[in-house]
């Protein structure tokens, strides 16, 4: 049995791409993108930095309300998004804020979702995703079903989730990749392994050497990936997207990455659970600074271009934040008459109360 499992964990090696020096180690695994699509992606990794920076601030002057950092998870966030098309559907955590915009949920609805207002979690028409999932695993469930869904509709598309590594501790998250097994839904299922479920460390999670190995059990391909690595990221997410639209089942991904800020802005301190050698030891991987050296030695970036993102994203962080304002105030009558498409008895006492109040 020990020969077993020690054979199956030897399969999970780490996929990577580009080492921490920016530099191309598996040239055979090189994903086809164009020059433009590089630029792209780092973009799209720039941008998202800084939206992490002015969200961050933002909270602290209460113009936001719960916010999930993301400073460290960009390869693995925006990576994976990349590999998707338009039709593809996504069912994100509360931290795969970045993913949604990139499909298309307009920023001013993100930070409305922040705030808690129903508006920011109504996607635009043609934007094919749930908002973001407080409950832990619960989208792995409803990814399985959604990922069913376009099978049995033909589309060529697919559903993506993403949990954490906490997630993987969960009973959705086997009943969602097995159920998606059982039926070859086209679905993608990520977990993003940053290490930390709130405090507690990934090795009192499970005694499993890799949560990618964990797909063995259900039947599915898994694979585990340098998640500060956005072009393995993506080789992975595309592949498996191939994979899916073809009718050969779902996949697993893990990528091993790193938050570098607290839990949520709700009072978490890192300093309490993670040393500071964790914390530059993984700073080393940034996946920013390894892209950058990537594409500067193909003389594909420089600082002037990087301003050039770090500009719009301020700007359109002030404009967004702005327009988030503008937003009419959530009343208590907006929340009941969004809940049910009819109304149960008491919540139409329950409207018709509030109706008269906000009247006054
Ligand atoms: C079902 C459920 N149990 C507990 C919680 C409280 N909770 C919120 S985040 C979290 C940790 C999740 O860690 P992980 O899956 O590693 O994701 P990460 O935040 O690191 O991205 C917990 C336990 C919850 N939201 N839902
Ligand atoms: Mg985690």
């Amino acid at each position: 049995m020990k020969r077993i499992n020690d054979a199956i964990e030897e399969q999970f090696q780490t996929f990577q791409i580009l080492d921490e020096d920016g530099k191309v180690v598996n040239e055979e695994a090189m994903p086809e993108l164009s020059d433009d699509e590089l630029k792209e992606l780092m973009t799209r990794m720039v941008y998202t930095r800084i939206l992490d920076q002015r969200s961050i601030a933002l909270n602290r002057q209460g113009r936001l309300g719960f916010y999930a950092p993301t400073a460290g998870q960009e390869a693995s966030q925006l990576g994976t998004q990349f590999a998707l098309e338009k039709d593809d559907f996504i069912l994100p955590g509360y931290r795969d804020v970045p993913q949604l915009i990139w499909h298309g949920l307009p920023l001013y609805k993100a930070f409305l979702f922040s705030r808690g207002h129903y508006v920011g979690n109504q996607m635009p028409e043609g934007v094919n995703a749930f908002s973001p999932q407080i409950i832990i695993g619960a989208q792995y469930v409803q990814a399985a079903g959604v990922a069913l869904g376009m099978k049995k509709r033909n589309k060529n598309a697919v559903a993506i989730t993403y949990t954490g590594d906490g997630g993987t501790s969960q009973g959705d998250f086997y009943e969602g990749i097995n159920f998606a097994g059982a039926y070859k839904a086209p679905a993608i299922f990520v977990v993003q392994n940053n290490r930390f479920a709130i405090s507690t460390p990934v090795e009192k999670q499970t005694a499993a050497k890799t949560l990618a190995q964990k797909a063995v059990a259900a039947g599915i391909e898994g694979i585990q990936v340098d998640g500060m690595d956005v072009l393995a990221v993506y080789a992975a997410t595309k592949e498996a997207r191939e994979r899916a639209v073809r009718g050969e089942g779902p996949t697993l991904i893990e990528t091993l990455t790193y938050r570098y800020g607290p839990h949520t802005m709700a009072g978490d301190d890192p300093t309490r659970y993670r040393t500071k050698d964790l914390d530059s030891e993984w700073e080393k991987k940034d996946p920013l600074v390894r892209f950058r050296k990537f594409l500067e030695a193909k003389g594909l970036w420089s600082e002037e271009e990087e301003n050039k993102v770090i500009e719009q994203a301020k700007e359109d962080v002030k404009a967004a934040i702005k327009e988030a304002d503008n937003v009419p105030k959530q009343k208590v009558t907006d929340l009941i008459s969004n809940m049910y498409e009819e109304l149960p008895f008491n919540l139409k006492e329950q409207y018709e109360e509030y109706k008269a109040k906000e009247s006054k």
